[in-house]
């Protein structure tokens, strides 16, 4: 969701803007005024000493990027971008036999929403999941290592943008897509839409055990585009919302076809039944994948209408509501769980599309909240006092508001067109209320230029009370969520534990040893300060020979079991690059085709002798 009305929006921000900078800012001769005081006394909210620490992780998705990005609030420094869909040179990642299986072959990907794992409903600190829009992929990264454990590839849909959202314990992820296609991809003209594609939504599910993310099984729903979702809480936790779009099915000029009708869709369904609907059986194998037909199988989903061409849909942090935003109708609806369970239970149904109920709209419909001048409402944040912080990206602000009553409490600009806004841990069953982060589509003037092309921009806002906003900081492209985590709940390891039971570990100098097995060489080498070592037994430890078309592989292991003290391993000339961490075995393989000499060389500079630590490969011609 991307620049839509950057026109309009520029006109009320750049306003807005101006005047919140002369009225906070501007000094008048040398005389200090109330506004440096306000500075000075803000600077010092977020101002983190050295040797202290923030005291929130901020887990910023990196959009088209691929990758996240971890921000420590309130400093707003950032700390590491940790590559998740997209190769990334400065670790490696994507080069190394492990990673670069993972990856499958794509060098890109486009990360919307991360999703922290839960239990009862609250961030548990252990697992950071994230899907790909781009080509439909769900990661599931370790908190203790920050590395991804594992990428599913998810068949029968075009870009999971609906995800990833977890339920109360992390049983489940629902991937909706975003755009449909027929099964498999496989081809079928756009005449035959309504008939032939399919608005897919996977479930997905986290094994602890071996770390896999596994596809438990699909829901075959109408070929709409499903935007956003959230699971429930509390006494709605069996049950998730999605909003749809395009439930016209127009297959062109999105844009207009897309908003003819005056309502699309909230998607209502209750997981639990879903799960035992495969459990007994009630769905039709399709290509190997379980599949559930909502028109066939009765009883977990259903629909409600809400005004057209919805974007977030939240659900309360007590779980009792869900609230649609309208981007382009200027209202915040809130439907209520207890009177959408009572419309399930006494049939309250206005019709039916597609074979599925669509539940009457007053019946569950609790109010209709309507910010004065408020415009482009997109998506809703939560603090520990029952209110509710709906970004404008029209408008440029984020507007505070009572979930109970509907009044308009308090409101922000913001520079400029925030999508997202993330509160600290504002999707949990109980957000702290300390901060709220607008993440910002537009920087414009915010920060020094770098030409025509701006990053896009953070900015801190405190709602302990009066929101103000406090600080602000650049970030890639592109940040479409974010998820903020008390620092204290992750507890990162330092080095790798060592692993004797790996096979192709070497944990001392001496046992570092070559094999070959016909044109394959294994190297089982060590990276140690500051040198590597192949073959303990050789005149030139640090050094490899293979023939011409020998498939290389390296098995190296960083025997520096100290905190920080990690080791890269790059292969001038060959594109070969890898970081091996404290404690950590990695393997990289790759065809010897070129003939001749190259130097290797560690890249993270790793002590005063780093420059030293290098050898080569030697690679005899044909
Ligand atoms: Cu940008 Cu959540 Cu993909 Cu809204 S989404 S902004
Ligand atoms: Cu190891 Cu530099």
């Amino acid at each position: 969701m991307k620049k839509i009305v950057p026109a309009i929006s520029g006109l009320v921000a750049g306003f807005v803007a101006a005047s919140v900078f002369f009225a906070d800012f501007t000094t008048i001769g040398s005389k200090t005024t109330a506004g440096d005081v306000k500075a000075k006394s803000n600077a010092e909210k977020v101002y983190v000493p050295f040797g202290k620490k923030d005291d929130y992780y901020l887990f910023a998705s990196g959009g088209h990027s691929g990758q996240m990005f971890i921000y420590g609030v309130p400093s707003m420094r950032k700390i590491r971008t940790i590559p998740v869909f997209s190769p990334d040179a400065a670790t490696g990642y994507g080069w190394d036999k492990e990673s670069k299986a993972m990856l499958g072959g794509y060098t890109w990907g486009d990360l919307h929403h991360p999703a922290f794992s839960e239990t009862k409903g609250e961030y548990d600190g252990k697992y950071m999941f994230a899907t790909d829009v781009a080509n439909n992929r769900a990661a599931v990264m370790d908190l203790k290592t920050f590395a991804v454990k594992d990428i599913l590839k998810v068949p029968n849909t075009s870009g999971p943008h609906c995800a990833a959202f977890v339920t109360e314990n992390t049983e489940h992820m629902f991937l909706p897509t975003r755009f449909a296609v027929p099964f498999g991809h496989k081809y079928a003209s756009l005449d035959d839409y309504s008939k032939t594609y399919k608005g897919v939504m996977s479930v997905v599910s986290f094994n602890e055990g071996n770390k896999k993310l596994k596809l438990d099984y699909q829901v075959a729903l109408p070929p709409w585009s499903f935007d956003l979702s959230d699971a429930g809480k509390k006494t709605s936790s069996d049950w998730a919302v999605l909003t749809t779009y395009n439930t016209e099915e127009a297959t062109t000029n999105m844009e207009i076809n897309a908003s003819q009708k005056d309502r699309d869709y909230i998607v209502l369904f209750n997981w639990k039944e879903l799960d035992k609907m495969v459990k007994d059986g009630k769905y039709d194998t399709v290509s190997g994948v379980k599949v559930i037909d909502p028109a066939k199988q009765k009883g977990a989903i259903y629909l409600i209408p809400v005004a057209k061409s919805p974007h977030g849909v939240d659900v309360t942090p007590d779980g009792k509501r869900f609230i649609a935003s309208g981007k382009l109708a200027p209202t915040m609806t809130v439907f209520s769980f207890e009177k959408a369970f009572d419309a399930v239970k006494n049939k309250k149904f206005q019709g039916e599309q597609d074979g599925i109920p669509v539940l009457d709209y007053k019946s569950v419909m609790e109010r209709e909240v309507n910010p004065e001048n408020a415009l482009g409402p997109l998506h809703t944040q939560f603090d520990d006092k029952g209110f509710a912080y709906t970004t404008m990206f029209i408008s440029s602000e984020i507007v505070k508001w009572n979930v109970n009553t509907g009044e308009t409490v308090d409101r922000v600009p913001v520079q400029y067109s925030p999508g997202h806004s993330v509160s600290t841990e504002g999707d949990s069953a109980s957000p702290d209320g300390k901060w709220i982060i607008a993440l910002n589509k537009l920087a414009k003037d915010s920060y020094l230029s770098v030409g025509p092309s701006h990053p896009e921009s953070m900015q801190l806002i405190d709602i302990s009370d009066k929101m103000e906003v406090i600080q602000s900081a650049p970030v890639d492209p592109e940040p479409h969520y974010a998820q903020m985590i008390k620092a204290d709940k992750l507890n990162p390891i330092v080095v790798y534990p060592k692993d004797e039971k790996r096979p192709d570990s070497v944990w001392s100098q001496e046992k570092a040893h070559i094999e070959r097995k016909g044109n394959e060489v294994h190297v089982y080498g060590i990276a140690m300060r500051s040198k590597f070592v192949f073959d303990a037994k050789a005149k030139r430890r640090d050094a490899v020979t293979v023939k011409q078309g020998d498939k290389v592989v390296f098995h190296i292991t960083n025997i520096d079991l100290d905190q920080d003290i990690t080791h890269g391993f790059a292969i001038n000339s060959y594109n070969q690059n890898m970081e091996i961490q404290p404690g950590e075995t990695k393997t990289m393989e790759f065809v010897a085709d070129k003939a001749g000499s190259y130097p290797l060389y560690c890249t993270n500079f790793c002590s005063a002798l780093h420059q030293e630590m290098s050898g080569y490969l030697l690679v005899e011609p044909k």
